[in-house]
């Protein structure tokens, strides 16, 4: 059973190491300070409270989830059902868990076509990949396919980042360390032409998947939109029902930035999921709370470092525990 876009049924322990390692800061900066909090066996007061509002802050929860959290701690010791740190993790980790598993329905709907593209015949399943320049697009295309080919999956890769010469180039080497081919033109062509080219050739290859590196210049944010649509047309006349998926990619390291990025894109086409890049390198790795409780989406892969198998399924139970364990 292909889990690319499904619940991961059990992370593997490798990857999990992996994650563990790349929510190090996050959980420095959170789990620990929720731990300090209770140096002295300090009671939890109003002062207490504040402290802990500071911590989710600083880790990237966003003001709305961390609000909810400070309410429902509140309400707790309103009936005196918390009493000490362990128990008050318990609750902030639950709450964290819910938010995150509130779009895990959307998830779904989107998990089973991948599943169904390998055998029933309907055609290639088309995969979207937009976000800004530097989010990790490129990178995470070659670990997506990583990914696919370890399925046992067919890949093309579709070069429709027309405007620089180099995000072709980059799209090749992750081809090559992958196996597969990659569709394009010369550079500053149109994009819909090279998906237009991408899509027949992947039709008439029978491949179970096509990726679509795309450009993410946001300072044309109309030209970039109006671009994107006529890819996604193009791409439905060719494979009808495409593209499947459309997967924003997501820099960790940008915080609530990437979110109002996010925010852009979300408005202007219709998303379907996160790739939560650069988690690796961030302390403010509660921006998936922020994600999850903001855009409605669920996050499907994060990435934990730069090479081709630095990148795990999320799932929000693994993710948390990993926060706080
Ligand atoms: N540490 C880290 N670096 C990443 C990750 N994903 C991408 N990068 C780096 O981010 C930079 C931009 O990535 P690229 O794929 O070219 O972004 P694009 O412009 O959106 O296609 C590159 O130097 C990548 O190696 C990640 O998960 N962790
Ligand atoms: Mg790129």
């Amino acid at each position: 059973m292909i889990s690319l876009f499904g619940k991961p049924e059990k992370v593997e322990p490798s990857l999990l190491e992996r994650l563990k390692a790349s929510v190090s800061k996050t959980k420095a900066a959170l789990s620990e300070s929720v731990d300090n909090l209770f140096l002295g066996q300090r009671k939890i007061d109003p002062a207490l409270l504040k402290h802990l509002e500071t911590a989710l802050l600083s880790a990237d929860l966003g003001v709305k989830p961390t609000r909810e959290i400070l309410d429902a701690v509140r309400e707790k010791l309103d009936r005196n059902a918390l009493s000490d740190a362990s128990q008050l993790k318990r609750e902030i980790k639950s709450h964290i868990i819910r938010i995150l598993n509130s779009n895990d329905s959307k998830g779904a709907s989107a998990a089973a076509p991948v599943m169904a593209s390998s055998t029933n015949g309907s055609g290639p399943r088309v995969i979207f990949i937009v976000g800004v320049n530097g989010a990790g697009k490129t990178t995470s295309i070659g670990k997506l396919a990583k990914r696919l080919r370890q399925e046992n999956l067919s890949v093309v890769l579709c070069a429709a980042d027309t405007f620089r010469a180099a995000a072709v180039e980059q799209l090749e080497i992750w081809a090559k360390r992958n196996g597969i081919d990659v569709i394009k033109q010369k550079s500053g062509a149109d994009p819909a032409a090279v998906v237009y080219d991408a899509m027949a050739a992947a039709k008439a290859r029978n491949a179970d998947v096509v990726i679509v590196d795309t450009a993410g210049r946001l300072h044309t944010k109309s030209n970039l939109m109006a671009e994107l649509e006529k890819m996604k047309r193009t791409a439905a006349k060719v494979i009808p029902g495409a593209p499947h998926d459309v997967l924003l990619v997501l820099d960790a390291t940008t915080g609530q930035n990437g979110l109002a990025q996010a925010r852009e894109f979300t408005s202007t086409v219709a998303v379907t999921g996160i790739i939560l890049t650069k988690l690796d390198g961030t302390a403010k790795g509660g921006i998936v709370v922020a994600i999850a409780r903001e855009l409605g989406l669920p996050i499907r892969f994060v990435g934990t470092g730069e090479q081709i198998n630095d990148m795990v399924p999320f799932d929000a139970e693994t993710y948390t525990n990993s926060l706080f364990d």
